[in-house]
């Protein structure tokens, strides 16, 4: 897709003072070429078929809980994609208290394209799976880890995606791959004890404090959590309205523009603890979070297979990964 960036205007004045000017016909259009390709930028196609693999890898290892093998296996999968799509990869190592104080042995896993830049926008899923499938409506299976194809390796795989869109054609700004870790051990619904928001999100509460590189900082976030469910929808979230509107406003303009109207809802829907609160708040970068929000969903907000163990490969579809990997591709391919 050709985006023409701001000025018609621009070029207008430009022909118009070319016309003027003494320089040869050919010059001339060069010289218009040349401006153009300065105002028009070429964006990649994502291919919601190779997101869809990237989903896939990740389920084969089975539930990717912290402290499980599966999870060790699926981290080292995750460094290795990074590499091999060309970015610098570095994994951050820590043991994170959980709510009822298990030590979590936890991995958050950076990918950076141009980490000499000082221009960038950071890209965050988390790569985690919860343990217990507390919101199925069989109870028998409250206690079962999920697969997490929605809940986890969604983002993850659409963000694996753009990374290997990116080795092929960079944009103009570095871009920050963050998978971030223990995302979803938060006290469960079976649990008598407390529940409190900072039991979730342990992964981004340490990255935001502790960030890969010193001083880190980005232009803005985007955090990607259960993007690829059947006609998701998804509206503007309350928390990224109070600390992001701007980039709400922008990315999903460029979603309707491209056409996906259907999927991105030009209204504010419900109010989400997730990783991007705590990157709101810990490390001040103005932080979105792409979310479903499914009114008509009575066993979830966040659509039918929400800690359940139905979140398998069955609850992806190609369609709702086209539409958010394509207009993340939008955003960050015209930020200049
Ligand atoms: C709460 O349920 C408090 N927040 C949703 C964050 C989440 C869980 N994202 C994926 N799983
Ligand atoms: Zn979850």
């Amino acid at each position: 897709i050709i985006m023409k960036r701001n000025s018609m205007l621009l070029l207008t004045t430009f022909i118009l003072l070319s016309a003027f000017s003494c320089g040869t016909n050919n010059n001339k259009i060069n010289s218009v070429q040349e401006l153009e390709k300065n105002i028009t930028v070429k964006v990649p196609q994502f291919d919601a078929d190779s997101a869809y693999k990237y989903i896939q890898a990740q389920v084969d290892f089975g539930p990717r809980t912290p402290n499980s093998k599966g999870h060790v296996a699926c981290g080292d999968y995750l460094a290795a994609k990074l590499a091999e799509h060309g970015a610098k990869v570095i994994s951050q190592n820590a043991e994170l208290p959980a709510y009822d104080g298990t030590l979590l042995k936890a991995r958050n896993i950076i990918g950076s394209f141009k980490p000499e830049s000082k221009k960038r926008i950071a890209l965050f899923a988390h790569w985690d799976t919860r343990p217990w499938a507390d919101n199925d409506p069989n109870e028998k299976n409250h206690h079962t880890p999920i697969l997490g194809a929605n809940d986890g390796a969604s983002g993850v795989g659409v963000l694996l995606e753009i990374a290997r869109q990116i080795n092929q054609q960079q944009p103009e700004l570095g871009i920050d791959i963050i998978f971030l870790d223990a995302e979803d051990y938060g006290a469960p619904q079976f649990y008598t004890g407390e529940h409190r928001e900072d039991q979730w999100c342990l992964g981004a509460q340490y990255w935001a404090r502790t960030p890969h590189v010193d001083g880190y900082n980005a232009r803005f976030g985007i955090l990607l959590d259960m993007v690829g469910g059947k006609d998701a929808t998804f509206f503007k979230e309350v928390y990224s309205e109070k600390y992001a509107k701007g980039i709400n406003k922008k990315v999903w303009k460029k979603a309707n523009d491209a056409g996906y109207g259907r999927y991105f809802i030009n209204e504010v829907g419900g109010q989400i603890t997730d990783d991007h609160l705590f990157i709101n708040r810990l490390a001040g970068i103005p932080t979105i979070d792409i979310i479903p929000n499914d009114e008509n969903c009575e066993l979830s907000s966040f659509g039918p297979t929400w800690h359940t163990v139905n979140d398998n490969m069955d609850a992806i579809d190609r369609s709702t990964l086209k539409a958010v990997g394509q207009t993340v591709l939008e955003v960050i391919y015209n930020e200049k």
